[in-house]
């Protein structure tokens, strides 16, 4: 048998317009376009190895095995890789995450991403980085972006050939950062994929935040070819907070911020009535992420510390697409 082994790493992406909200649950297809910043400090790495002694395939997620859930979840994308390759071979499939689990900082991102790259590869599938990014989709919808590095768009489309990522800014030169704050990084109460399905169910705001996508990835576009981290900020800020109205709207009402994700973003708005420009986003999670100039770096963790601890704040630049490691 040929070696068919094959290991890879993707960063998390971080949306700065959402993704909220499937049109086609099988295959993953988002009711609206999204637009991400890859990030260089959360990263999972997995490796494939198929083994034609084996009569299901192994995982392993941090050297421990996965649960019945997600052991169905990842055999399933395994059996997208068979079916397009045309065997029945099984693999063991180790993942390393460098990201708190499920805490909102989007590890399903980088966990489908990493896996889509190993798998294909160890399968010989030689695909493209668009195949590639459209395979990483069926997994994760998030996967779909971390394929590319920088500023990403995910365009919708309206079949599983048009709903693919592309590069916006690979290269992010202008000095972009991001500060995870680490509020509580266990296990979410409501996950991403049964949140945004009573959302869209249920959400009497659904059809506006269709509406708002549309006109905030034009502005957004527009703020990255100026390069304006202000304007950057001020949308990304605006569109989360939208997406986050359409959970308590929902029936039944849910949030994903706590107490502590409260206090983080009143902390972010004095220091921008102190004109130190910094701006907040928030995912399926309670951690608040700050958009900022590196310039201002220091000020705002100085403040952050106070309250959050040096030790829950995480640095992060912008990140670099898929890598195959020897
Ligand atoms: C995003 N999130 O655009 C949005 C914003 C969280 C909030 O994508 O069901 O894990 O696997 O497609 O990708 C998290 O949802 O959901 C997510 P599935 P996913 O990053």
């Amino acid at each position: 048998m040929p070696k068919m082994f094959a290991s890879a790493r993707a960063h998390t992406n971080i949306a700065l317009i959402k993704y909220w909200g499937k049109k086609d649950q099988k295959l993953i297809l988002p009711y609206t376009d999204s637009l991400s910043l890859t990030l260089n400090e959360f990263y999972t790495t997995t490796s494939v190895q198929f083994d034609d002694q084996l009569t299901h395939d192994e995982f392993s997620i941090n050297t421990e095995p996965v649960s019945e859930h997600n052991q169905q979840k990842l055999a399933h994308f395994m059996d997208l890789i068979r079916n397009q390759r045309q065997f029945n071979l099984f693999a063991h499939v180790n993942s390393v995450n460098h990201v708190p689990i499920s805490a909102g900082l989007a590890s399903s991102s980088s966990a489908f991403a990493a896996l889509a790259a190993a798998a294909s590869k160890a399968a010989e599938l030689n695909l493209s980085a668009t195949e590639l990014s459209r395979l990483a989709r069926r997994g994760s919808g998030s996967a779909t972006r971390s394929i590319f590095g920088g500023l990403v768009e995910w365009h919708k489309g309206h079949d599983d050939k048009t709903s693919f990522a592309s590069p916006i800014d690979e290269q992010v030169d202008f000095g972009l950062e991001m500060i995870a704050i680490l509020i509580d990084t266990s296990v979410k109460k409501v996950s991403s994929r049964s949140g945004m399905q009573n959302v869209v169910a249920t959400s009497p705001y659904y059809p506006a935040w269709q509406e708002v996508v549309k006109n905030d990835m034009v502005a957004m576009k527009a703020a990255i070819l100026k390069k304006d981290i202000n304007l950057i900020g001020q949308i990304a800020e605006e569109n989360a907070m939208r997406m986050h109205a359409l959970t308590l709207s929902a029936q039944p009402s849910f949030t994903y911020f706590n107490a502590a994700s409260l206090t983080a973003m009143d902390m972010i708005r004095d220091l921008r009535s102190n004109g130190i420009n910094c701006y907040y986003t928030l995912d399926a999670g309670p951690n608040v992420k700050v958009i900022y100039h590196h310039q201002d770096r220091e000020v705002i963790l100085a403040a952050l510390s106070e309250q959050f601890g040096r030790n829950n704040l995480v640095v992060s630049q912008p990140g670099p697409g898929i890598q195959y490691l020897k």
